[in-house]
């Protein structure tokens, strides 16, 4: 019987135990595995284990609060499972009692690992509801103003991201796709809760094959998998593809390409858009010269483009990151106005795209079943905040902010509770970060590895990886229900969540709630039972759960079928409405339009994002740095894997820069540089490449932060010293980490030595 483990980057086989333990091998069936996964038990990662409960230094001996300045630069004090547990509740205790659930934060943002049982978020959010509620997040810092703009222009993003258009049918029928910041295929080695067959660069290989001409419009021009070889690049300054978009639009209304009858019998709301385009509204014409100054795009090519746009069945596709910026509803309002105005929303191989290459299911053609899910339960406290106000929340307790049209004010957080994200990882602006973690009273974070965030802890739990567990796997359109067997005995002391949660709620009285009496394997099969239930209701059956069990895996591509995104809707609007105000594409929302937001009205606009290379800030630091997704691991996950470090240069992270941006500044290849601007350092190593314009660098996150003590100076190549913490809009608040400015200059000095992968210090009592 072969035994299986799903992790986000894909599907493996788990190969008999040999001397040195087992191994992973790629699952048979996978026609483009990751190499991402093959290292997982790798003996470096092992290396950095938390293998025991660990309490910081200052914490345990002067109580919570005492010396907060020195989270992150601490030695660590390692103490038995009981007294730590002792610890954690105790302090829960202490601070609902005396502060109120509302002073206690446990958003605890992240992707931790697959395996939909020990799902870190879902068991720290069921918990803390369990003992009276916590202070949540809503939205992700993947989909921040997208999650919020789009219910009020066509559908929600989860809805969204389920039904595109998949690949088979755009081979068939689309000729020309347009896609704004690629389809990036290194991205789509992941989704979240695991991948059993990678199909994005198939898809593109099929189109190429199809004959299906592609454009790419961004600042990057090898973002588009096997497609790019022959793509048409037009290269575009960052964050200025919303003027590209209106541009575009101009001229289809300017030679009258537009389908009149698709808006009038599908949208509402072009009449102030078109307003808007014109310069009637606003006394400034929406021309291809207009976005030219501001994009760089050359007027003739925006017209060309809009033309062969018209004249084609043409998609139209913006990436994710292009909504994690400065104004990001923008380009995504706009993109979605613009394929209104073609009229092709609702036809095979026609309309837009809202990320495809961002994940494995975008486009995917495997059926939507439902998986198991760990119920939350039912929030103790209504207090929230946009996920990626964390820092604003901490720095200024009683500071009002709004979110889609409402007005909330932050809590005063007393205890943060993290399990299964790393924020010294993936917020914007960490230096700011860190003066905002000197706040809380108590910090505790359950971790598999010694990551950044663990060491900024005051008390450390050692959690299990999923080799190390029971679940089940499973992702929203992908093809394999997965039995996850324990493959491995638990590294040192770590638990599971589900046992760490379970002590502690033994601890505050509220075992009965959180556990229901069940263990793990009670839990997998309820979960299962549940899950098996509804997808009978929808013509998909699954085996009982002892079969399943038994199998290790289902197979699910039965159900596959190619998909139009919204072509019901497009077909009769009538009777299949959108759950807009309207039940109308609404490319002016009223609604929008009546929170009376200046950073976002009632219809897509350009406006000045808060630093570009046309801004007074580029004058001091005249390059627009892109922080994307990494190639080589997910995030800050398996970063000191030998396949992450294989694309390393003396240890830092590479940043990709153009050769004429080098040459002015005396860089090399491989040379180190230190990228800088008012908000931090870091260091890394130039790679020089024609495939990024000039003005513009690539850092990808995800290098583990090592900020060195005195200097503050980065030593690795994390991204987010330098990224701007502020919000998307007023509308979403969501992340905007793609809109920062720096300067970079070759690094003269000595290389420091690298800290990111040492453990803490440990010192006894
Ligand atoms: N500059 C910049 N910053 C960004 C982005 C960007 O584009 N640019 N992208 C953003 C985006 S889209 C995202 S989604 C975030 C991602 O940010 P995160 O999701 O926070 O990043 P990960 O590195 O995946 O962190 C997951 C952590 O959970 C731990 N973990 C895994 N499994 C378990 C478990 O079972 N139990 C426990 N207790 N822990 C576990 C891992 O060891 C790891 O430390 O980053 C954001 N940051
Ligand atoms: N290997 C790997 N894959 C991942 C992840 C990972 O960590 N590793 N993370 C996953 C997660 S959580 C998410 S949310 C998705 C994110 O998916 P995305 O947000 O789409 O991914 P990014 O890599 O940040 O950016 C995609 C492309 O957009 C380009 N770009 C950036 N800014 C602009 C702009 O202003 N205009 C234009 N035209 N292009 C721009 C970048 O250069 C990059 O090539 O990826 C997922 N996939
Ligand atoms: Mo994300």
């Amino acid at each position: 019987m072969t035994n299986y483990t799903l992790s986000h980057w894909g599907l493996y086989e788990v190969a008999p135990a040999g001397d040195a333990g087992p191994a992973l091998v790629p699952f048979r069936d996978d026609p483009d595995p990751s190499p991402i996964g093959l290292h997982a038990l790798d003996p470096e990662l092992t290396r950095l284990r938390v293998r025991r409960p660990a309490i910081r230094e200052s914490w345990l001996r002067g109580g919570p609060g005492a010396v907060p300045e020195r989270r992150g630069r601490d030695a660590f004090v390692e103490v038995s499972w009981g007294e730590a547990l002792d610890f954690v509740a105790g302090d829960i205790d202490r601070v609902r009692r005396q502060f109120g659930n509302r002073s206690i934060f446990a958003g605890s943002y992240g992707w931790s690992s697959a395996g939909r049982f020990h799902h870190a978020q879902s068991q720290v959010h069921r918990f803390m509801n369990a003992a009276g509620g916590y202070v949540r997040h809503v939205d992700s810092y993947s989909l921040g103003a997208a999650n919020v703009i789009l219910p009020h222009v066509v559908a929600g993003m989860d809805d969204m991201m389920a039904s595109h258009t998949s690949w088979d049918v755009m081979a068939r029928h689309t000729e020309l796709f347009v896609t704004f910041g690629g389809v990036p295929v290194k991205n789509a080695q992941m989704n979240a809760g695991g991948v059993g067959h990678h199909g994005v660069a198939k898809g593109l290989a099929a189109m190429r094959d199809a004959g299906v001409r592609f454009v790419n419009i961004g600042p990057v021009r090898d973002n588009l998998g096997a497609a790019g070889t022959d793509a048409e690049w037009i290269a575009c300054r960052p964050n200025t593809d919303t003027a590209v978009m209106l541009a575009l639009g101009y001229v289809l209304i300017a030679e009258a390409l537009h389908d009149r009858k698709f808006l009038a019998r599908c949208c509402v709301g072009f009449e102030q858009f078109e307003t808007y385009l014109t310069g009637a509204a606003d006394g400034v014409a929406k021309t291809p010269e207009w976005a030219e100054a501001i994009s760089d795009v050359p007027a003739a090519t925006i017209i060309s483009l809009a033309r062969r746009m018209a004249a084609s069945r043409t998609l139209l596709n913006v990436s994710w990151s292009m909504q994690r910026a400065s104004h990001g509803e923008q380009p995504f309002w706009a993109v979605i106005s613009l394929a209104a105005m073609l009229g092709q929303i609702g036809l095979p191989g026609g309309g837009f795209g809202v990320g495809y290459g961002a994940a494995n299911l975008v486009g995917s053609s495997h059926a939507r079943v439902k998986g198991p899910t760990l119920s939350q339960l039912r929030a103790g406290i209504p207090d929230f905040i946009p996920v990626a106000r964390i820092a604003d929340m901490l720095l200024q307790p009683g500071a009002p902010f709004t979110y889609n049209g409402q007005s909330y004010v932050y809590p005063d957080i007393r205890l943060v509770y993290w399990a299964g994200g790393n924020p010294f990882h993936h917020h914007q602006d960490l230096n700011r970060l860190r003066r905002a973690w000197q706040k809380p009273e108590t910090i505790v974070v359950n971790e598999q590895y010694w990551t950044a965030t663990a060491k900024h802890a005051d008390i450390v739990l050692p959690a299990t990886t999923t080799l190390e567990r029971d679940d089940i796997g499973s992702a929203t359109l992908e093809a394999y229900f997965v039995a996850m067997k324990r493959a491995i005995p638990p590294a040192g002391e770590a638990r599971d969540d589900y046992d760490i949660f379970a002590a502690l709620s033994a601890r505050l009285g509220c075992a009965a709630t959180f556990t229901e009496n069940l263990d793990t394997m009670g839990w997998l099969r309820r979960l299962y039972a549940e899950c098996r239930q509804i997808n009978q209701g929808r013509g998909i059956d699954l085996p009982d759960f002892d079969d399943f069990w038994r199998a290790g895996i289902v197979d699910l591509t039965s159900h596959d079928r190619p998909a139009t995104m919204l072509a019901d809707f497009a077909a009769d609007p009538q009777s299949h409405p959108l759950g807009t105000p309207s039940g109308r594409i609404e490319i002016h929302s009223d609604r929008v339009a009546g929170f009376a937001l200046p950073d976002c009205p009632g219809h897509a606009v350009w406006r000045e994002p808060a630093e570009w290379l046309g801004s007074e800030t580029a004058k001091r630091f005249p390059l627009h740095l892109l922080t994307d997704q990494p190639a080589r691991r997910l995030h800050s996950q398996l970063d000191a894997s030998p396949h992450s470090l294989a694309g390393k240069i003396a240890g830092r992270e590479p940043i990709y820069l153009n050769p004429a941006d080098a040459a002015a500044r005396g860089i090399s290849q491989d040379q180190i540089v230190e990228i800088f601007n008012d908000r931090g350092r870091c260091l890394a190593a130039a790679i020089l490449t024609d495939d990024i314009m000039p003005g513009v660098a690539r850092l990808s996150t995800g290098a583990w932060y090592d900020p060195d003590p005195d200097t503050g100076l980065d030593r690795h190549g994390n991204p987010n010293v330098l990224t701007l913490d502020a919000p998307a809009s007023s509308l979403s608040q969501g992340c905007s980490a793609q809109t920062c400015l720096v300067e970079i200059a070759a690094w003269r000095g000595e290389l420091p030595r690298l800290g990111a992968f040492d453990m803490p210090v440990f010192v006894g009592r």
